[in-house]
């Protein structure tokens, strides 16, 4: 029998996570139906994070466990690397047919760090591939997040992610991040003022030399940062500068692919369409690990000359494809599709708007910000204790029965598609109350 209260805590090191404070007072997450968790101690806690920003679907949806046990009893693993099996043809073709136009072809990984370093080594041997092989360097953004591989920390702007781990990758540079809370505070939606950070490329390009860079990699809305969104107009202009300078545009939609936006992707909900698109997370709604690089028509064909029997990309994963992944994929946009989730997250969006702002008179609160059914609440770190505040606000709302995520000071919430309003109304009326209680 399952222990739901394991009494041995010690040999599992927990990811992101202070161990020593969780093993004194576990919480432990046994089941979930839909918008809930289970805890060991019996308790329902409403999900207002989709997991990690990944059950856009709700939680144990019968299709998805339905296609994942039968494709276990069917073909459970096919070699990954000059074979095939037919889910993966048909995942990418339904991947591709829910993507913005220019994206034709979908190489598999099995998390959204894979997709990161995927798509910068793609960039790297394109450029390769075209002649341009001095386009090495890579541009990211500082408090951009994309993953933890070594690719990922480099281009990425966490201090903490980075600072532990060495030099990392070399000839990388960062622009600044977008976040202005002097001038964009209690925005709804895309804030007005910040498009012209975009233009720091123009001096990243004249500093290095613009045709030894080869791509420029940001969230298009930055997630784990603490819900960063891109000022109106910077993502137009940054899509501008690389185009002019030959310099590739990865957009990172590990959390906003998959209809966090109200869309298939944020580069459809936001009109602008880089070169390469990084995603996880949603592509299998959480349930088995699997990511996905999303590549133009033009980059991919890049790579087709030479001898037909020559591999063209020497890179891919022993699980790139995995068929139960590629199941559980089928079944979650099958999911997406019939319950018209997308849709629903935007038509959702404005009374989570309102729900949102509507804390901008509790205690502690310095900014809100949102889009589609994504928000954050930032709350002013008490002084000479970062962190402890948002912390102590997580814990609190586990016991009250609401699961969010924080970073920073920052509460931030990515509730599943499938939320009502009267879910809205709990989570954002058990915050309130949150707010009101903590230090
Ligand atoms: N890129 C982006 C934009 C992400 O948000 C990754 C890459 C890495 O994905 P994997 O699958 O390797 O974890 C992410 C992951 C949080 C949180 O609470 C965010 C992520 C993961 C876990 C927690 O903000 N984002």
């Amino acid at each position: 029998m399952a222990l739901d209260r394991p009494n041995d805590l010690s040999a599992f090191w927990m990811p992101f996570t202070a161990n020593r404070q969780f093993k004194q007072a576990p919480r432990m997450l046994v089941g979930a139906d839909r918008m809930h968790y289970r805890t060991a101690d019996g308790r329902d806690v409403l999900d207002g994070t989709a997991g990690l920003w990944c059950c856009n679907a709700g939680h144990n949806r019968p299709r998805i466990v339905e296609a994942i046990q039968k494709q276990a009893a069917e073909l459970d693993y096919a070699p990954a690397f000059q074979m095939g099996h037919p889910k993966a043809f048909e995942l990418a073709t339904k991947v591709r047919d829910m993507a913005p136009e220019p994206f034709e072809h979908v190489f598999f990984t099995n998390s959204g760090s894979e997709s990161v370093d995927t798509a910068l080594k793609i960039a790297l041997a394109y450029h390769r591939a075209k002649g341009e092989g001095q386009r090495t360097r890579l541009i990211g953004r500082e408090r951009g997040y994309h993953g933890v591989n070594f690719g990922g920390i480099s281009v990425g702007g966490i201090v903490n992610n980075r600072k532990f781990f060495g030099s990392l990758l070399t000839g990388v540079d960062h622009l600044p991040h977008t976040h202005l809370p002097d001038k964009n505070a209690m925005t709804r939606g895309q804030p007005e003022h910040g498009a012209e950070l975009a233009d720091e490329l123009e001096r990243i390009c004249t500093l290095h030399g613009a045709e030894t860079i080869a791509a420029v990699i940001v969230e298009p809305m930055a997630g784990s940062t603490g819900v960063l969104l891109p000022p109106k107009g910077y993502l137009e202009r940054l899509r501008e500068i690389t185009k002019k300078h030959g310099i590739l545009l990865i957009f990172d939609e590990v959390i906003t692919g998959f209809g966090r936006l109200g869309s298939s992707f944020a580069a459809e909900h936001f009109g602008v369409m880089p070169d390469l698109i990084t995603c996880a997370k949603g592509l299998t709604n959480g349930v088995i690990p699997m990511g996905a690089v999303l590549a133009t028509s033009e980059i991919h064909d890049a790579f087709m000359t030479g001898p037909e029997h020559m591999i063209e990309l020497f890179h891919g994963y022993t699980y790139s494809g995995n068929p139960i992944a590629c199941a559980a994929g089928l079944a979650t946009l099958d999911t997406y599709a019939e319950e018209g989730l997308f849709e629903r997250a935007a038509d959702m969006a404005p009374y989570w708007e309102d729900a949102l702002h509507s804390l901008k008179d509790c205690p502690h609160v310095i900014d809100i910000r949102n889009m589609g059914l994504i928000g954050a609440v930032e709350l002013e770190p008490i002084p000479g204790e970062p962190t402890k505040r948002a912390f102590d606000a997580f814990v609190k709302a586990y016991e009250k029965g609401i699961m969010i995520r924080t970073t920073g000071d920052i509460i931030a919430m990515s509730p599943p598609l499938i939320i009502e309003k009267d879910h809205i109304d709990t989570l954002i009326g058990t915050l309130r109350d949150v707010l009101e209680e903590i230090d």
